[in-house]
């Protein structure tokens, strides 16, 4: 998967490249991040890629002819890439997201500056919008580099454990399970004595309770717009059962 990201920073993409498993990956030749700068594309001696918004008003408007230019650049080099724009008025990104994304040939990510990019760009050169969430950002580099990220890391090989992007939170709709390591009690609070057992089937039941437990008190949004199978509903039950006699037991108090 090719990433090319179009910005007047270029600089926070390469530092980005350099770290963790955006860097292995990268060495690994899973992925390839690239920047083009805008100002190398703009038409004028002063390189300007900004300028007054027509109707008057605060701040300024990236201009188009350096974005079209970056962009074609861009799509030249990868014909097959999306061509997406970091905006707040983008449909909302998530993991269904990174997964749809995950499977295009490359991605060319153009980040606003200022107020926004002029209109014509987003309606000739652009595919799809995307926002990473309802706030204002003062570039789309964050942004650019926030589905990067998320993106090449359901690429195959880019992580150490084969299967540690599957049981991650969202791979099933559910957050993940509580996780412990040593030492096995800590200020005086103990790892689950299950978890010590090694019983293996017994330790699977566990982090399903645990992921239900944290999705139900955390996230339930999440849990009323999934599918249930049989052996969550066995658990929500128990809970719900538990629930209710303890709710009678009460009632019963004088
Ligand atoms: C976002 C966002 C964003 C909007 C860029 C104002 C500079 C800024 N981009 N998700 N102009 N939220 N972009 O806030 O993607």
């Amino acid at each position: 998967m090719k990433f090319t990201v179009l910005t007047i920073f270029p600089e926070m993409i390469a530092s980005f490249r350099e770290h963790g498993i955006i860097r292995r990956a990268v060495e690994g030749k899973k992925i390839s991040v690239a920047a083009l700068n805008l100002r190398d594309f703009a038409t004028d001696r002063h390189q300007v890629t900004d300028d007054r918004p027509y109707g008057g008003g605060s701040g300024m408007i990236m201009k188009p002819e350096p974005v079209a230019g970056a962009i074609r650049a861009a799509a030249k080099a990868m014909p097959a890439a999306r061509k997406i724009l970091l905006t707040p008025r983008g449909r909302v990104f998530n993991q269904d997201v990174a997964r749809e994304l995950a499977a295009c040939e490359g991605l060319i990510l153009v980040c606003g500056r200022y107020e926004g990019v002029d209109e014509r760009i987003c309606q000739e050169l652009i595919d799809d919008d995307v926002s990473i969430g309802d706030y204002i950002l003062t570039g789309g580099e964050l942004a650019a580099m926030v589905i990067i990220e998320a993106v090449a890391r359901l690429i195959p090989g880019t992580l150490g454990a084969a299967d540690a992007a599957e049981n991650d939170s969202f791979s099933d709709g559910l957050l993940e399970h509580a996780h412990y390591t040593r030492p096995p009690v800590f200020e005086g609070q103990p790892v689950p004595k299950v978890l010590l057992s090694g019983h293996h089937r017994q330790i699977e039941d566990w982090r399903l309770e645990s992921s239900l437990m944290q999705t139900l008190l955390k996230r339930p949004e999440l849990l009323e717009g999934r599918d249930l199978n049989s052996r969550e509903r066995e658990i929500l039950e128990k809970w719900s059962t538990a629930i209710r006699r303890i709710l009678e037991a009460y009632s019963r108090r004088k």
